[in-house]
């Protein structure tokens, strides 16, 4: 099943960001930053706005505890996947579907900005998946993902993979509910990224580092990586695997299966 809930909401940017100049826009990344009005300038941020801000995040952690509620009352493991757009998330879910579903009732929601494409990449699979488009929107939040839910109706005793947003930055800022948070980083993207994009590496349970085939053809520390990472989050688990080539893919199965064993 291929449903697309439609833009899941047609605002800009109205969610809490975790510095000092609270505000309500669309992304602008077409700009340097250094051409924005706002780099310039320090803001003393408006208490109203503040007072928005804080509304927006309790409104959502209010509708993720039941979302989290909701899952364990039917003994379901839900798995946020986090990363930079084009990190592998899909591919990972594609891969993990054809080995796993003979063992495990699996489900998906898909979300993304526009298209429908990842949910069919899903479909082809045989597996159960709803699509969630967010517009303008960059990431998923609870409100979303209960529709979600309404539309995808998974079993009892199963997992559900929740595939964000391609954004390594406002993602990790709402809880969805979710049992863990895995967040995917391939080795195209520079072993900096744990130090450059901190709130994703804090939030983040899990640490799976795809692509380890593009290894011979790329400027990449794994160690580094893995060291940058956990200065962030001492506890981060690290995977290193190829979703593609399949290389290493039963340690996180194995992750997998221990945290379906402990949910269900
Ligand atoms: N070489 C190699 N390519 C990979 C691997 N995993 C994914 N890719 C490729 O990377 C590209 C993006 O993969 P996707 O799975 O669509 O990435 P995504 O994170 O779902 O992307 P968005 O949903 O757009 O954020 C595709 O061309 C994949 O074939 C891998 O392990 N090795
Ligand atoms: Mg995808």
């Amino acid at each position: 099943m291929v449903t697309d809930l439609g833009s899941a909401r047609e605002h800009g940017h109205d969610h809490p960001h975790d510095h000092d100049h609270p505000h309500d826009h669309d992304h602008d990344h077409g700009r340097p930053h250094e051409q924005r009005p706002e780099a310039a300038v320090t803001h003393q941020p408006s208490t109203r706005l503040v007072d928005l801000e804080l509304e927006v995040l309790a409104k959502n952690d209010l509708l993720a505890a039941r979302n989290r509620g909701w899952f364990e009352g039917r003994g379901i493991l839900a798995l946020n996947l986090m990363s930079s757009p084009g990190a592998g998330k899909t591919s990972l879910l594609e891969r993990t579907i054809r080995d796993l579903s003979s063992e495990l009732a699996l489900s998906v929601i898909e979300g993304d900005q526009e298209t429908l494409l990842d949910a069919e990449r899903i479909r082809a699979t045989g597996c159960r998946v709803v699509q969630i488009n967010t517009g303008s929107g960059c990431h998923l939040d609870a409100d979303m993902l209960a529709r979600g839910l309404r539309s995808l109706d998974p079993p009892a005793q199963s997992v559900v993979f929740i595939e964000n947003v391609g954004n390594l930055v406002c993602p990790a800022l709402f809880d969805l509910g979710e049992h863990s948070k895995v967040v995917i980083m391939s080795v195209t993207e520079g072993d900096d990224k744990p130090l450059k994009y901190p709130h994703m590496f804090r939030a983040a349970d899990v640490l799976l580092l795809n692509k380890l085939d593009l290894l011979p053809y790329v400027n990449f520390d794994v160690e580094r990586c893995i060291g940058y990472a956990r200065q962030i989050n001492p506890d981060l688990e690290v995977l290193t695997v190829s979703a593609t080539r399949g290389d290493e893919l039963e340690r996180w199965y194995d992750w997998l299966r221990q945290r379906v064993t402990a949910a269900v």
